[in-house]
């Protein structure tokens, strides 16, 4: 049973456009944003529907995708906004991490000294708070969404009732992301917490193909291996 507090945040997130809300213990997280704040909140937004290149094997990144990709991204930041409001106005310490508004309040989230890290992993508080697994890919796949979800971050003090973490990978035997990238980037291994990306992922082989891929979208993009998985797929036009 979730509290009131709890009820009416869940509520609120999913009015404001979030799919899936979940709690995390983020005390297994070193170091965290704010060493005090040991709740994470992670939030699940839908791709639009048109989502993720319903094209495969299409040489060039489907322009309507890539619009849909950025038109989505800007839901993120009023939806953080909203969740820090609200937290803050039931006496809470909140902060939020969206697409534009960064722990970070330098104004950054890229980590400087690892090749396309983030100081944060939006991964990290979706897997403790039980909203899914690491795919094969290096995604996160929800058993309902698949992996066609942007994800956004809190942090609070407040009450909340905690999740029990997904620890390992529900992919069990399929491998339709591997197969469908084109530049043989997704490795294969099935994921476990304390796996690096690198165990999942050739990251410069990735992004040199998004590189290519979106030349024509001036934005790099692919997906194809998102676009592959099972999960989720019932959501999509
Ligand atoms: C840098 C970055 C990229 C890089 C590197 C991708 C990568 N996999 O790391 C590039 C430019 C290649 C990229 C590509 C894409 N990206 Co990107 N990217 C990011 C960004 C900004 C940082 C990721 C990062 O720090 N990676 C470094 C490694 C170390 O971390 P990680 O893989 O993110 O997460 C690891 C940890 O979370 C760990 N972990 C899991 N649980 C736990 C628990 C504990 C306790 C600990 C310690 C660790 C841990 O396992 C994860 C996998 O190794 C995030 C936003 C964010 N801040 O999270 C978006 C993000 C990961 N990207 C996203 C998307 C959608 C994409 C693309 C699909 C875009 C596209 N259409 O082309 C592709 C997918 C490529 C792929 N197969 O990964 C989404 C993913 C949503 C989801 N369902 O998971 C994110 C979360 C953005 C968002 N706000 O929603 N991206
Ligand atoms: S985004 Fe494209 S290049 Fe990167 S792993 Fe997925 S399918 Fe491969
Ligand atoms: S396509 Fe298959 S292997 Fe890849 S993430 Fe989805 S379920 Fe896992």
């Amino acid at each position: 049973m979730l509290g009131n507090l709890a009820e009416s945040f869940v509520d609120e997130m999913k009015q404001a456009g979030a799919a899936l809300v979940g709690f995390a213990d983020l005390r297994s997280l070193e170091p965290r944003p704010f060493p005090k704040l040991t709740t994470g909140v992670a939030l699940a937004v839908p791709f639009a529907d048109l989502s993720l290149a319903r094209l495969p094997g299409a040489p060039e990144a489907d322009p309507a995708y890539v619009e849909a990709y950025r038109r989505s991204g800007q839901s993120l930041d009023p939806l953080v906004t909203r969740g820090v409001e609200l937290l803050r106005a039931a006496g809470y310490a909140a902060w939020g991490y969206g697409r534009e508004i960064f722990f970070d309040r330098s104004g950054g989230d890229m980590n400087p000294s690892a090749y396309l890290c983030a100081f944060y992993q939006h991964k990290s508080t979706a897997t403790l708070a039980g909203l899914g697994w690491i795919g094969r890919m290096g995604v996160l796949v929800t058993p309902d969404r698949g992996p066609h979800v942007w994800l956004a971050t809190l942090v609070t003090d407040a009450p909340l009732p905690l999740a029990e973490a997904v620890n390992e990978s529900r992919c069990g035997s399929c491998r339709k992301c591997q197969e469908a990238c084109p530049v043989g980037a997704v490795k294969g291994p099935a994921w476990q917490r304390g796996m690096a990306r690198d165990e999942l992922i050739d990251i410069q082989k990735c992004q040199a193909h998004r590189r290519e891929r979106g030349q024509n979208a001036g934005l790099p993009m692919c997906g194809l291996c998102l676009a592959a998985c099972p999960f989720g797929g019932e959501f999509l036009r």
